[in-house]
């Protein structure tokens, strides 16, 4: 192994910028920020940074809105050799303390109206710094680069050096830091690049947000290595995305922003005349959201399948067919194949466990060897715990999983993580947390209580003291009272029966 500035990611993403003047992000008021400012920014993040005794793979943990200086910040981050470990912004602080306590983070930057919050957290875990971005990009992390001069030293890394820490709950509701090196992320960058290709002249509509992979890799390491421009936004607002699409290329979503495009008028083949690749991931794409969006625009949705472990593993191909209701081929470097519970190898059709591996599959939780260990066969594939099929040539269709999940608007929320919370209260003697389906969010969390003999609670009575408590992302959108929950011959709790009981609960 050896430390060189080529096994960083960043020396990999810059040699693909554009020239100097080359517009990298153009905002909403159509401010541009050039290729030449964004590097000039990122080294002045990475020059902070080392400032304040950033080593190797010393973490920094990040809560901030999305903004150009969040952007920037993260890859200041990769130049100067540190760990980026990005924290989705509905996290309460009750949540937050937990994954301060496993990153063991060197800095942490949060949002100035959380800083106090943030700070006594923070005191409890030795961390040295604590900076402020707010939704604007202003703030003590942001003054802290302006002061600094800007450096293009690139620090010398090893390829399996952690370039980020991603949490991704867990079926015991305990969440996992998924440790990605820089050959994972660089290896994904650029087969995604050649794979979807990128093209001089294209331009990402990007209005995902930068705390997961989705956003902050897939999307903006295709464009930077592409020297591409990115219409930055904040959030997915439609009528935003309707304004810029017509000079857009390509854009990246979850389902819901397609579904949520095709039930807007505007949203039509002249307005799409200039898009090269609509890509689509995440959450399952509907088969019927894939042939609308077709009927309406004349363009494929191309779907792809990742995960936070490996970034992305199958995709849907660019030339040939891109069929709906499969997430396509295993991408070129990564190896696929469906295995039953006990790693038997099955044939073509049948249904098992996707297992993978690949130079973009992690290197493990942080401080979870054993349960890492759990998820890897002897040989080196990553047991994903997506139900899948493959086909003779090697299509591949996800059918469900098998892991306790729900994914709402493409976050993944775990049943067990708000069932703890609900079976903490006074009023509850069981409960059982299911996602059922939702025309906007794909999939809605519905929680099903037994209430304690004696009491009356109503709806609210559950919901309202879990907020504060868990992101309300993943509050329950109902609550029905039962007597008590179906269980099988085991005791087990059917979800499949209470699944079935709800299905048509936000049918339109
Ligand atoms: C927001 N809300 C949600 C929600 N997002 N509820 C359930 N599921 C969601 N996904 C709630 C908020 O708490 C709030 O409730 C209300 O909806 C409005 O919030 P909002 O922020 O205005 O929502 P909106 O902008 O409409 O966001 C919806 C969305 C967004 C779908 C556009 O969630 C989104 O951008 N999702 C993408 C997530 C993503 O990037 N996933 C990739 C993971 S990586 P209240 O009660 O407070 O008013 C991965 C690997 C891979 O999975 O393969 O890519
Ligand atoms: P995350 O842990 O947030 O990275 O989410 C990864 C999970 O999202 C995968 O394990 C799948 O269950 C799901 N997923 C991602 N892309 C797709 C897709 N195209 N179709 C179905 N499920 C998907």
């Amino acid at each position: 192994m050896t430390l060189s500035p080529e096994n960083n990611l960043y020396s990999h993403l810059r040699r693909g910028f554009g020239l100097d003047d080359a517009p990298c992000l153009i905002l909403p008021d159509n401010a541009v920020i050039t290729y030449g400012q964004a590097r000039k920014r990122i080294g002045q993040y990475a020059a902070a940074l080392k400032k304040l005794g950033l080593k190797r793979e010393d973490r920094v943990t990040v809560q901030a809105e999305k903004s150009i200086e969040s952007l920037f910040l993260y890859l200041g981050v990769i130049q100067a050799g540190g760990t980026y470990n990005p924290l989705n912004t509905a996290y309460t602080q009750s949540e937050l303390e937990y994954f301060i306590s496993d990153a063991q983070p060197h800095v942490v930057v949060c949002d100035p109206k959380n800083e106090a919050g943030t700070n006594e957290i923070t005191a409890r875990h030795n961390v040295k710094h604590v900076l402020c971005l707010d939704s604007e990009g202003a703030g003590s992390a942001c003054d802290l680069a302006d002061e600094a001069e800007t450096s293009d030293e690139i620090i010398a890394v090893n390829e399996d050096d952690v370039a980020a820490i991603i949490y991704t709950s867990g079926t015991t509701g305990r969440s996992k830091g998924a440790m990605l090196t820089h050959r994972n992320l660089t290896s994904n960058a650029q087969v995604l690049h050649e794979y979807w290709q990128f093209v001089p002249g294209d331009v990402l509509l990007h209005a995902l947000p930068i705390y997961h992979v989705h956003g902050l890799f897939v999307a903006c390491h295709c464009a930077l290595l592409n020297g591409s421009p990115m219409y930055f936004m904040a959030r997915f607002d439609i009528d935003k995305v309707l304004e810029r699409l017509p000079t857009s290329t390509v854009m990246m979503g979850v389902p819901t922003f397609y579904t949520r495009l095709l039930s807007d008028d505007r949203f039509t083949s002249e307005l799409c005349a200039n898009m090269r690749l609509f890509i689509s991931g995440s959450a399952p794409l509907l088969a019927e959201t894939h042939i609308e969006c077709e009927q309406r625009t004349g363009h494929r949705i191309l779907e792809r399948y990742g995960m936070t472990e490996a970034g992305m593993v199958t995709s849907n191909p660019y030339d040939g067919e891109r069929k709906a209701g499969t997430v396509g081929f295993a991408l070129p470097g990564t190896k696929a194949r469906i295995a039953d519970e006990n790693g038997k190898i099955l044939k073509a059709g049948d249904i098992g466990v996707l297992e993978i591996k690949g130079p973009n599959v992690f290197k493990g939780y942080r401080n979870m060897p054993e349960k890492t260990a759990e998820e890897f066969r002897a040989d080196g594939y990553f047991i994903t715990g997506d139900m899948a099929t493959m086909d003779e040539e090697g299509r591949v269709s996800i059918v469900g999983r098998n892991k306790d999940m729900i994914i709402s608007g493409g976050l993944n929320i775990y049943p067990k993580e708000i069932e703890a919370e609900i079976d903490e209260l006074n009023c509850v003697t069981e409960s059982a947390v299911i996602g059922v389906p939702h025309p906007d969010f794909g999939e809605s969390v519905v929680a099903v209580v037994v209430a304690k003999p004696g009491t009356d609670p109503a709806q609210s009575d559950i919901i309202d003291p879990l907020d504060g408590r868990l992101a309300r992302f993943k509050l329950p959108k109902r609550v029905f009272f039962v007597d008590e929950l179906p269980r099988n011959t085991m005791g087990k709790v059917q979800k499949n029966v209470l699944r079935a009981q709800h299905k048509d609960l936000f049918s339109t």
